[in-house]
């Protein structure tokens, strides 16, 4: 075997890729990343022997962006990878210099220095030297609902929001997975506890977003095109937008989101700018086809990359931030943390405008705010039966053939039940046209995957108006759709605030031992899917 890798729900066969990934992955790229996860793990163990303490913020924020790089589709780009790994390690011993501990873990004292040797050094520290399958099981689980953590809280850390319980959560837990002690009870209740520290870092960057941009408000986005060149800005990350928006104003060049940066339009600053043109396209996968009749620039802020089958694409693709690919330009940010997109502009203005591919427009916009807003309309809906049932259907979209159960369940349900959403998943329905009650859409879209965190504050305020002591008292159903990392700390969040009997698809994933899948069955209910007809006679049961 020469990689193994199973983090993500296209892992192949449903047990894992062992010589190059579905995602596009190479062995190289797989054994850097562990490697990466490996030395990170060391300096949790250092700052864990210097009481807790780290010693600098850098550390911190290449700390997060270590695991970001690592996230399913967000960094194929081995150079970039193996230069993260140096600059690790280098902080690894400037901390141990600085905090003068003793320190004699391999992680914490190991050097490598060539490709060759980090290769080498990858094949004995990959995760599957942990035998036991329960407890690997879980400080994979773990690991994942990290590397989701550390996306958000890199974005809110981008926006000046940052939090040293958060930092503080993420050395403790890596270092106490590097340890040999672990048993099956302490590493189910840190799972737990990763869910309550997720619940932190979504109500960090949703500050940090609603501080800087405001509230989400709803917002009737274009999802046609306009006949100006344009750039296409794709991920998760605002502040990217920001200044993309600031330095195309009054170029004459567009700019549309892509897939997860839909929601950017919902937030009131971002109006503001004329040549902010709209969506463009669906969820990540189907950047294949959709890249080539875009006909101009992308950037990629985050995850999904999908390695682009033909030069003429790559030549228009650049990465920023934890993102990168071989052979696409990698746009660096300078000290205070400015990015100079002038080439990107450039470009633009040297190639076709978009071909359309759809025309007229999709509503988003209801997080926590908006949702309080309309809080009696909503509640009076409920209270008079025009409204029998919520459904939270927030996370992933991808590339398999069983997630047209997604479409399937959505256009079935009856017409007195609201979809709540957040994430790509809502690709599935949302241009399904499924209609309003009495001025409630029946998709409400609070935005991107970490808007979940919307989602679990409109649901406790829903428990609240109607007096009840436990969330899974309401008329409210969770059917999740999973995919990379990010949707595994919203997992996590909502079994730690204690929602229960969630359904998760299409697969379950495959690094969940027997034992591991039963404890969260049994403990929480959670289940698979069936069939649109069957699952929905059930939750409406
Ligand atoms: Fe396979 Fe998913 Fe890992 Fe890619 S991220 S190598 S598709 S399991
Ligand atoms: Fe989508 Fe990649 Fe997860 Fe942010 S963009 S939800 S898959």
């Amino acid at each position: 075997m020469s990689m193994f890798c199973y983090q993500c729900q296209e892992t192949a066969g449903g047990k894992g890729c062992t010589i190059r990934g579905v995602c596009g992955k190479t062995e190289p790229v797989s054994k850097l990343h562990d490697l990466l996860i490996y030395t990170i793990k060391g300096i949790a163990y250092v700052v864990k022997k210097n009481g807790g303490q780290a010693t600098s913020r850098t550390l911190d924020r290449e700390m997060m962006n270590s695991l970001f790089i690592t996230i399913t589709n967000a960094n194929f780009d081995d150079e970039s990878i193996e230069k993260q790994i140096l600059k690790m390690l280098k902080l690894r011993d400037q901390l141990i210099k600085e905090s003068g501990v003793k320190v004699s873990h391999d992680a914490a004292v190991y050097t490598v220095d060539t490709r060759e040797s980090m290769l080498e050094k990858a094949a004995s520290v990959g995760f599957l030297a942990e035998e036991n399958e329960d407890i690997r099981s879980l400080k994979q689980l773990i690991t994942y609902g990290l590397k989701g953590m550390a996306a958000y809280a890199e974005h809110a850390s981008n926006i000046g929001k940052e939090s040293d319980e958060v930092y503080g959560f993420v050395y403790e837990a890596l270092d106490e997975i590097l340890s040999n002690d672990c048993t099956v009870d302490s590493l189910v209740a840190l799972t737990l506890k990763t869910g309550e520290y997720g619940v932190k870092a979504m109500a960090l960057l949703d500050n940090a977003n609603t501080s800087r941009y405001g509230n989400p408000e709803i917002t009737e986005v274009n999802i046609g095109v306009r006949k100006n060149p344009a750039i296409l800005i794709s991920g998760h990350d605002l502040t990217d937008l920001e200044q993309l928006l600031e330095q195309t104003r009054g170029t004459g060049v567009d700019v549309y989101t892509h897939s997860e940066m839909l929601p950017a339009h919902y937030y009131p600053t971002f109006k503001k700018y004329d040549n902010f043109a709209g969506n463009y396209g669906n969820a990540w996968w189907k950047q294949v086809t959709e890249f080539e009749s875009f006909r101009g620039p992308i950037l990629f802020t985050t995850n999904c990359i999908v390695p682009p089958k033909s030069e003429e694409v790559k030549n228009r693709i650049f990465t920023t931030g934890s993102t990168g690919y071989p052979g696409c330009r990698h746009i660096v940010a300078d000290k205070d943390g400015k990015k100079d997109f002038s080439e990107i502009i450039a470009l633009a203005k040297t190639l076709p405008s978009p071909e359309e591919i759809e025309s007229g427009s999709i509503v988003g916009g209801f997080a926590h705010n908006q949702v309080a807003a309309l809080a009696d309309k909503v509640v009076d809906a409920v209270k008079s039966g025009a409204i029998r049932r919520f459904f939270v259907m927030a996370g992933c979209d991808g590339r398999m053939k069983s997630r047209d159960y997604y479409t399937q369940f959505a256009s079935k349900l009856p017409g007195d039940t609201v979809i709540l959403t957040a994430g790509c998943a809502k690709y599935r329905y949302n241009k399904l046209g499924l209609g309003d009650i009495g001025g409630i859409p029946r998709v409400l879209d609070a935005g991107q995957c970490n808007d979940s965190y919307s989602l679990v504050l409109i649901a406790m305020m829903l428990k609240d108006a109607f007096g009840l002591e436990d969330v899974n008292k309401l008329p409210l159903s969770f059917n999740i759709a999973w995919y990379e990392q990010k949707a595994v700390i919203v997992l996590l969040a909502l079994l730690y605030i204690g929602v229960k009997n969630i359904h998760l698809g299409p697969t379950l994933p495959a690094f969940l031992s027997p034992n591991v899948a039963k404890v969260l069955v049994e403990n929480f209910g959670i289940s698979g899917i069936g069939t649109p007809e069957e699952d929905i006679e059930l939750f409406m049961a």
